[in-house]
């Protein structure tokens, strides 16, 4: 692996609100390379130990409920500098917000508030790697069997 991985995901929200093919649209046309991807739905310890910085925080049962609901589309992105040029495609934490400020932005497209904001990006190079070894844990460790399932 030559260049920068991040991970992507699309959220229950934006599975269910069928924006998966125009988020994959963006990321093929701004250059990024699907490493992995498969769709899966996290069970709630599951869910806990990938958001586990956020676990002292007011908003962390809501956010394991949210991200549980449904199933979710989980792709490990390949770029140079693709964890900040992917934060910079999603936008803001808060749809809300970014509806006004980045409206060309993916959580403007799909994302409904704060918490429901439709996709995830790591947000550093550092967790970048924690958080593919969390769903892809043949990447860092020599194998190289690239899935690509459909939903
Ligand atoms: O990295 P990013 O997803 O943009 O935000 P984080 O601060 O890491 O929070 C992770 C996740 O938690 C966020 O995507 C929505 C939710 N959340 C929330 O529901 N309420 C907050 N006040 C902050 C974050
Ligand atoms: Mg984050």
């Amino acid at each position: 692996i030559g260049k920068e991985i991040t991970l992507a995901l699309i959220k229950p929200d934006g599975l269910v609100g069928n924006y998966s093919d125009r988020i994959k649209d963006i990321i093929l046309e701004s250059g990024f390379h699907i490493l992995r991807e498969t769709a899966l739905q996290l069970d709630e310890d599951t869910a806990a130990t990938f958001y586990v910085e956020h676990s002292s925080r007011s908003f962390f049962s809501s956010l394991i409920k949210y991200i549980t609901s449904g199933p979710m589309w989980v792709m490990a992105l390949e770029k140079e500098n693709a964890v900040a040029d992917w934060r910079a495609l999603i936008g803001p934490t808060d749809a809300r917000k970014a509806k006004i400020t980045h409206p060309d932005s993916i959580r403007a497209m799909c994302g409904l508030d704060l918490e429901k904001n439709c996709v995830h990006g790591s947000d550093s190079p550092q967790s970048a790697q924690r958080e593919i070894s969390f769903f892809f844990k043949d990447v860092f460790s020599g194998g190289f069997i690239t899935k690509h399932d459909e939903l």
